[in-house]
């Protein structure tokens, strides 16, 4: 495995890359460029830039979190081809500066979305946290001004302010499309592209759904393991393959993630390890990473993937807010930077209980 930390540019994360390259074992940052319209080519000027950049911080720059994807593309509108054209494009241009995967995600409408962007905890630090009920009481006209309204000024990654300013418009565009659509437009986009990944080197990495069931009534579709092999079916081929992100779908507790790990692991390039509290169906906060602070066993998440080889990029995923830390939300440097210490702890105690060395 690969250790990553995810990035947001120089202008746009309080982290520097100095801070994350004194992270023990990381090799690399995973990055987006979020002033490029959702749909445009990624410029290669741009990526040459931000290479370079991570490269003389003496980190790679391997893995792109993420291209998203048009609605149009979701909706299979009439616009799709063209977007799907340049999404070739930049899949050429990323390749020739060495991305190796993209990650990407289909969900209609919102990226992941969450009800409390500061939840305290009983220790004093504050987590992200979903309760259904409250989401329930949202009217989804206004979510973006909720949201927006504890993201300490940031925006969120897929909830770009221009894209929630004509949210009515998003809406209505998924009034007849239902989770067979979904999937067929799903099909359509992976068709094209697919052929291009592989000719260029490049893995697509699908994030499920977060959290894993649908909300305001739009269709999701990478919701849980039976959703995962129709998605790998829909072009059978290794670039296209998953992000799995063990606290989004961990969230249904349904979802057990080291067998997932274990039935889908040649197809997994990229994995978000995290933990979530689940307190009670449909509500859950993000906890520390540790296992015995969630419900997620994190060994048994690690054993599993050194079990298959698993010689993709890992990343912790969110974290909390602690020790007066204000960042993004859920993108804060010390408690993602203490989920890696315990990732790697965790990764050395199974290679050395197993004699085999597996970090590359
Ligand atoms: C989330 C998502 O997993 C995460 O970190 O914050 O924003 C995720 O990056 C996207 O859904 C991937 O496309
Ligand atoms: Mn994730």
């Amino acid at each position: 495995m690969k250790m990553t930390f995810r990035w947001f540019g120089s202008k746009d994360d309080s982290v520097t890359l100095r801070q994350i390259r004194q992270i023990p074992g990381v090799s690399g940052v995973v990055a987006m460029m979020a002033d490029i319209p959702v749909g445009e080519v990624w410029p290669r000027e741009r990526i040459a830039a931000l290479k370079q950049e991570v490269n003389s911080a003496g980190l790679e720059l391997e893995v792109i979190e993420s291209v998203n994807i048009h609605d149009d593309i979701k909706t299979g509108a009439g616009g799709r081809d063209r977007y799907i054209e340049n999404y070739k494009t930049t899949i050429k241009h990323l390749s020739e500066y060495g991305v190796k995967v993209i990650c990407y995600n289909f969900m209609p409408v919102f990226d992941w979305t969450r009800s409390d962007l500061a939840q305290p905890l009983p220790d004093g630090s504050t987590a992200l946290a979903y309760d259904q009920s409250k989401v329930d009481r949202i009217d989804p006209g206004h979510i973006a001004e909720a949201i927006a309204s504890g993201s300490q000024g940031y925006s969120l990654p897929g909830w770009e302010p221009e894209r929630m300013a004509r949210l009515g418009e998003l809406f209505a565009s998924y009034r007849d499309i239902g989770e067979d659509d979904l999937a067929a437009n799903l099909k359509y986009f992976l068709e094209r592209i697919i052929p291009a990944c592989e000719e260029y080197g490049v893995k697509m990495a699908i994030h499920p759904d977060d959290p894993p069931w649908a909300i305001f009534g739009l269709p999701r579709i990478v919701r849980h393991e039976q959703d995962l092999d129709r998605l790998l079916g829909l072009v059978d081929n290794p670039c296209n393959g998953i992000t799995l992100c063990s606290g989004c779908m961990g969230a249904n507790p349904n979802n057990n993630i080291p067998a997932i790990i274990r039935r889908f692991g040649k197809r997994i390039h990229f994995a978000h390890i995290r933990n979530i509290k689940i307190e009670s169906p449909g509500n859950f906060h993000e906890s520390s990473h540790l296992s015995c602070d969630g419900s997620l066993d994190i060994f048994e998440i690690i054993k599993a993937y050194h079990d298959i080889n698993f010689n993709g990029y890992i990343r912790p995923d969110h974290g909390r807010m602690i020790w007066g830390e204000t960042a993004r939300p859920g993108y804060g440097l010390y408690d993602r930077a203490l989920g890696i210490a315990y990732l790697n702890g965790l990764w050395e105690a199974v290679d050395k209980m197993t004699g085999k060395t597996s970090r590359v």
